[in-house]
Parts: structure tokens; C-alpha cells; sequence
């Protein structure tokens, strides 16, 4: 229903331009490599230039490159949730960052983009950081953990369970704890297991990586976490060794699954805290454990690529590179990622990032490339995480339920760069979802609703700031959004509230 409304409303734009079948008739095989905590200007192709990253460069000069390109919300589990479902995470209680023991989020059964691509005979497997929960109604950390992405269309699933300042640090393959010894099982909780559980206050300083708030519980691999953990010790991994191991995972897989059209999510933990990536890398940045992560996922990035040519199938590949949400400095830990940023601008000349709606928490790096079929160039149109699942399901010929991924606009044809193709006309953006805080992008014109009065995180320093409830700013004067033109405007400020309701009450 919302859907329809919105495509009726967009036939002239983003509708009309996928009649064309800009895929050509053949099945792609589609690859998202999704960063976490990664701004639009953390990557050298669009403006960094204290480090560069010249795999994800080289993924912009063989494809598009999006100065419009946004994630859903400005945390983590929205964005993950509306990108899977094609329906905005505000619609549905609960969806903001999920806590260790969090249920699955996404119920078995929901309509997502990997249930639409295996309808349409694709294999689908997610590999990486999920944070959309696990189990019903709590994981069952030492048996089945279901539902989960296996039972909302992925055939395959290699995961973090949560976000790994987050308890706890064990693989999740299909149904179970990789490696679990049933003898040492493993125990999450909420509150201390024991009064002698050692943590990130009672042995502060054993720790390699010092907290500066939050993440002073269960102790591994020498960092405090979020949440209690007890046992599971074989299963346990090394932060170090995350994304060489879902690198080797994802080669493994696509190479098995190299003969049918595939989708795979390549869910990379790279830049989120705690920023601890593998000894090659470290000093690699000159910015310190921030600055090393994103080097590292840009060797990610790389690697995946190098697969598609080895396998000679990167003429038949859509991959899409993006991020979760905009960039944070410290999120909790003591690394340096303040005092080592220098000149850095990590989200660009945008205000803000992680946690707030202004334009650099979900105004994000947006990367497409398709060899032969993409071409080279920088796209303006407006296109979001939201919009993969009907997009990708017009590419693959597949069917999207009536029931959903209402809000996932087809924006194909922009995003494979085709002439004349045109991407949204507007955008809802929202941070965590619990304070009613908005943005609507909607052409040159931002209208902001902090429903809390507050923006945390606006000048990428975690405090609140007090902001008046309704901001509005013209972005073609004003791309840093610093001054409010509400007053001045108050016929557009009135159209764009009225569209803002009817798009959340929707
Ligand atoms: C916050 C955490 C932050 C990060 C975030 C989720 C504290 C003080 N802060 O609550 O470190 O984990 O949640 O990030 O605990 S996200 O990218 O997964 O949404
Ligand atoms: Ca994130």
C-alpha cells in the first residue's frame, strides 16, 4: 500500500526509469559490502586525503559513484533492518541497536531482499556483524538459534551475532556457536555472573584497549564489552582475525555458489569500536585504530573484488558498496580516533554522523559497479540502503509481495548509472528511533524534527546539543546545514512537515 502510493507518486522518476530493464534480461550476481561507522568522507574517492583507500577508489572508477547516496537511520540495527525488509525500522517498535540477548528482530517468514532474490532462484548467505538478533524469545546460545537469517530468506549465514563491543565474541554458522565445546558452555547476561567476574572496572588495567564509557563488563581477548559472557572458550575468536576470516569465508562461498546467480551481504565490522584489526594494519593510517580500520576494510574490499576477476564473473556482478551509518570519533573506548583525526573530515562537508539526522549521519559513502554494464562516472541521484531490496528484485526479474518492502523504491536504473534514470524525490532519514527525530531530504530542501529537542553527536563529539524541534536548511547554500532558515521559508517548511507525517504515519 505504501509502496504503490510511492510509486504512483514517483511514475515520472524513479518507477519509469527501471521499465527500461537496465539490467539487460541476465540475473546478476549481487554483492553488498555494508562498512560500519563509515563517513562519507572516510574514503579518499570522495575528499579524503590522510590515508587513501584504492580499493574502494578503484570500485568508484570502474562504476558510480553517489554524492547522494544514504543509509536508513544513524545507528546500526534500523539501518540493517530496513535495508533487509525494504520497510523503514520506525514503522515497527524495538528496531533500535539491539543488546546482546535481543531477539531476532526480523520475524521468520518476513519478506526481505535475500527471500525475494532466493524466490527468484538466486543463493543467499550474510557474512559478517548481523545485530538484528537471534532466536525467539532470547538466543539459545548452546543449541538452535533460530529464527534468524536463515529462516527470512538466506540459505547461509557466518556471523557476529551482535556488534563486537558487544558480548559475546563467538562465530554463529547456520544454526550454531562455531567450535562450541558442550562441556564449557556458553552463558550472556545482563548482570555479573559472580562478584569475582573479572570486568572492565575491577581489572582496568589489564586491559590492552581502555574504555571511556560504556564497555566496562565480560573481559576478552583483553577489552571490555557490553553485556556478560561466561564459557564458550573454544569458540571464541580474536578481534584481530575478524575480517581476514569473513574474507576467506565469502571466497569459499561464492566460489561454491559461483554457477547460480547469487546475493551475498558482506557485513564488515570495519570501523565500529572496538577498532582492534589485525596486526598488518595497524599504524598503517597515520590516524591511529579509526583511521587502521578503514585501511583494513578497504582490503576487504579488495579482496573481494580480486575473487570476482579470479573467478572471471565480475562482468556478470553488481557490487554495492555502502555504510550502516555516519562516523563517531570515540564511541567508547580510549583510541585515539580524537586526538590522531588531524585535518580528517570523516563525514565530509557534512554536519554530524552517528546517532542524529543531519546530513552526515546517513549521507554515506554509496559505491555501485558492474563491469560492461555500469559506466564510470558520479551519479547525483538520491538513492538509499531502503531501496536494494526492490531495486535488486527488478534486476533479477523477481516478484516483491504485496505484504512487503514498502518502502524500498525501485531505483535500479540509477544505481546501474543509466542515462535519464532518476532516484527519489524524497528521503525520510531517522537516528535510533526512539526520540521521534527526523530528517526529510527532499531536492535542495532539509527539514530536520528532533521530537527530544537534542542532537547528540552533531559536531562529532558525543555530547547532546539543545536545537529547536523543527530546523529546516537549504542545502544548495547551505551543505553543512549551520544556518536555519525556517523562519524565512514557511510555506515549504509547512508542505515538508505535512509530507514528513504522512510518510511515518504511513
Ligand atoms: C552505543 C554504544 C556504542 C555503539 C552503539 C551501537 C555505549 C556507551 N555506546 O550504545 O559504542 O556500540 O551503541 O553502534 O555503550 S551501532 O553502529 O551498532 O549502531
Ligand atoms: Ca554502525
Amino acid at each position: 500500500m505504501i509502496r504503490s502510493l510511492l510509486i504512483l507518486a514517483l511514475f515520472c522518476t524513479a518507477s519509469f526509469a527501471s521499465a527500461a530493464d537496465p539490467s539487460g534480461g541476465a540475473q546478476p550476481n549481487i554483492i553488498v559490502i555494508m562498512a560500519d561507522d563509515l563517513g562519507y568522507g572516510d574514503v579518499s574517492c570522495n575528499g579524503a586525503t590522510s590515508f587513501s583507500t584504492p580499493n574502494i577508489d578503484r570500485m568508484a572508477a570502474e562504476g558510480q559513484r553517489f554524492t547522494s547516496g544514504y543509509c536508513s537511520a544513524s545507528t546500526c540495527t534500523p539501518t540493517r533492518y530496513s535495508f533487509l525488509t525494504g520497510t523503514y525500522a520506525f514503522r515497527e517498535k524495538g528496531t533500535g541497536i539491539a543488546p546482546p540477548n535481543s531477539p531476532a528482530l526480523i520475524p521468520a517468514g518476513m519478506p526481505t531482499v535475500a527471500s525475494v532474490l532466493k524466490s527468484a532462484g538466486y543463493k543467499t548467505a550474510v557474512i559478517g556483524k548481523w545485530h538484528l538478533g537471534l532466536g525467539d524469545p532470547k538466543p539459545n546460545w548452546n543449541g538452535d538459534l533460530k529464527p534468524g537469517p536463515l529462516e527470512i530468506g538466506f540459505d547461509h549465514c557466518f556471523l557476529l551475532p551482535t556488534t563486537n563491543d558487544r558480548v559475546p565474541q563467538v562465530f554463529v554458522e547456520d544454526h550454531r556457536v562455531l567450535n562450541l565445546d558442550p562441556a564449557d558452555p556458553l552463558w550472556v547476561g545482563d548482570k555479573a555472573p559472580s562478584p569475582d567476574h573479572p570486568t572492565g572496572i575491577t581489572h582496568r588495567d589489564e586491559l590492552t584497549m581502555d574504555w571511556s564509557h560504556g564497555h566496562n563488563q565480560t573481559i576478552h581477548n583483553g577489552i571490555s564489552r557490553i553485556g556478560f559472557y561466561t564459557g564458550g572458550h573454544a569458540a571464541r575468536f580474536r578481534d584481530q582475525d575478524l575480517c581476514d576470516r569473513w574474507v576467506s569465508e565469502s571466497k569459499t562461498w561464492i566460489e561454491a555458489n559461483q554457477k547460480s546467480p547469487f546475493f551475498l551481504f558482506f557485513s564488515s565490522h570495519d570501523l565500529h569500536v572496538p577498532r582492534a584489526v589485525h596486526e598488518r594494519f595497524v599504524g598503517k593510517s597515520g590516524l591511529g585504530p579509526r583511521g587502521d580500520a578503514i585501511i583494513e576494510l578497504d582490503w576487504c574490499v579488495g579482496e573481494l573484488l580480486d575473487t570476482l576477476d579470479e573467478l572471471k564473473i565480475a562482468e556478470n556482478t553488481l557490487v554495492v558498496f555502502c555504510s550502516d551509518n555516519g562516523p563517531v570519533l570515540d564511541d567508547g573506548y580510549k583510541d585515539d580516533a580524537v586526538e590522531k583525526n588531524g585535518d580528517h573530515h570523516p563525514a565530509g562537508p557534512y554536519q554530524g554522523g552517528k546517532y542524529n539526522v543531519y546530513e552526515g549521519g546517513t549521507r554515506t559513502p554509496m559505491i555501485t559497479r558492474w563491469l560492461g554494464k555500469i559506466p564510470a562516472g558520479v551519479s547525483d541521484e538520491m538513492v538509499c540502503t531502503i531501496d536494494f531490496a526492490s531495486s535488486f528484485a527488478s534486476l533479477a526479474g523477481a516478484t516483491l509481495p504485496d505484504d512487503g518492502c514498502l518502502d524500498s523504491l525501485d531505483v535500479s536504473g540509477a544505481l546501474l548509472g543509466s542515462p535519464d534514470a532518476e532516484g527519489r524525490d524524497y528521503l525520510v532519514q531517522q537516528d535510533n528511533g526512539q526520540a521521534g527525530n527526523y530528517g526529510l531530504r527532499e531536492g535542495h530542501w532539509k527539514l530536520i524534527r528532533n521530537g527530544s529537542k537534542k542532537s547528540k553527536n552533531s559536531k562529532l563529539r558525543l555530547e547532546s546539543r539543545n536545537v529547536p524541534e523543527f530546523q529546516l536548511f537549504d542545502l544548495d547554500a547551505d551543505i553543512a546545514e549551520q544556518k536555519n532558515v525556517i523562519g524565512q521559508n514557511p510555506e515549504v517548511a509547512k508542505k515538508m512537515k505535512q509530507r514528513l507525517t504522512s510518510v511515518i504515519e504511513a
